[in-house]
């Protein structure tokens, strides 16, 4: 009877996370290996997370499911969640194998309810937070003893920037070397209480869908741009190990610098592409003109942009200058700029 069939559950969150050294490029498709490694800023869950329940019982129909703000997935199309589902199984299995008198939960059905607080595929990271969250919630339900370093190797399979929401904080993502994809793992470089100054504003230009996917668009780039080898070569490892002794000394204006050069390489080789990728707007530019502005009128660093695969503005800065930059940008672009689409989130970078 079903009452002696009972329902295993588990339930977390996990943040956006905003890189400043760029995830763009991959060696291998299928296991999502990238050309060079990245680093980003795990950004509050307060502000935008996933919420992510999985369970599992014998009562489930057959098939695993998945829904994702109230609409459900076809997870059988979707071989990324299906490679997390079986390496999440898996790790379950050697635990049962261990140990006989685990319940067998590797052999029930997997229900996944998922909800984001922020819009979906806008260039805000939400599969991201999305696998993160997925991977979180199906190891607790497993109660899998694997690290956050350890359960980033499977979140890096569902989406790869997903593997730097696992942890707070500072995280890069190590590219590694082996054709298996074992050593292409995320670490935490600081923890959130290392610079708990850190602020983060999120300017949305534009809630739709992105024009054209990370995938593919990644691929153009790396197929067909000649400005992407350089970056992959010698500007990426240089500015990895600048950025982490700029987190280290916490240093905002060599941060800011290599934050911004960063996000305008990556921008440069989308450009760079064939046929070109578009990402950044004219709202967009309006953001980079205005953050440059805001600098050389304090005549100091206080703000640093940043835009992903989306027309979307993030905007780095210290708590301190919170009035100066927050209020400037909203005053200015808020209410002056044609064809800006709101909201603004104001995060706390880092605390969660
Ligand atoms: C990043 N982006 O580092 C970069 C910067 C967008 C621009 O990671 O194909 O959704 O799932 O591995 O992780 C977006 O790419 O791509 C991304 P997949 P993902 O955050």
């Amino acid at each position: 009877s079903d009452s002696s069939k009972p329902v295993y559950r588990a339930t977390t969150t996990a943040p956006v996370n905003i890189a400043v050294i760029k995830y763009w490029g991959k060696r291998d498709v299928t296991l999502n290996l990238p050309t060079n490694p990245s680093l980003s800023v795990t950004l509050s869950q307060r502000s935008l997370r996933t919420l992510t329940t999985a369970s599992c019982s014998a009562k489930f129909p057959k098939d695993d499911t998945l829904s994702l703000n109230g609409k459900p997935q076809d997870i059988s199309s979707s071989k990324r969640t299906l490679a997390c589902l079986s390496n999440l199984r898996s790790l379950r299995q050697q635990l049962e194998a261990a140990d006989s008198s685990l319940p067998k939960l590797s052999v029930l059905s997997l229900r996944i309810v998922s909800e984001n607080n922020f819009p979906t595929a806008a260039g805000l990271a939400s599969s991201a937070a999305g696998f993160a969250a997925l991977v979180r919630a199906v190891a607790d339900l497993y109660q899998l003893p694997q690290s956050a370093t350890e359960l980033s190797r499977i979140a890096r399979q569902g989406s790869g920037s997903a593997c730097r929401s696992l942890m707070g904080g500072y995280v890069a993502w190590r590219s590694g070397d082996l054709a298996d994809g074992s050593d292409s793992l995320a670490e935490e470089v600081a923890p959130a209480s290392h610079w708990p100054e850190m602020r983060a504003l999120i300017l949305v230009v534009s809630a739709e869908k992105k024009d054209v996917p990370s995938t593919e668009g990644m691929q153009t780039t790396v197929g067909t741009s000649e400005l992407f080898a350089r970056r992959v070569e010698s500007v990426v490892p240089e500015r990895m190990a600048a950025i982490e002794a700029a987190i280290r000394d916490r240093d905002f204006p060599k941060f800011a610098e290599i934050t911004m050069r960063d996000s305008n390489t990556f921008h440069a080789t989308c450009l760079d592409s064939w046929p070109p990728i578009f990402y950044m707007n004219d709202v967009s530019r309006a953001a980079v003109r205005l953050v440059h502005d805001i600098n050389s009128a304090v005549g100091r660093t206080v703000c640093a942009y940043t835009f992903d695969a989306g027309p979307n503005a993030v905007i780095y800065y210290e708590e301190k200058d919170s009035a100066l930059v927050a209020g400037t940008a909203k005053a200015i672009l808020g209410s002056n700029t044609e064809g800006w689409g709101g909201p603004f989130y104001e995060t706390l970078a880092n605390v969660t």
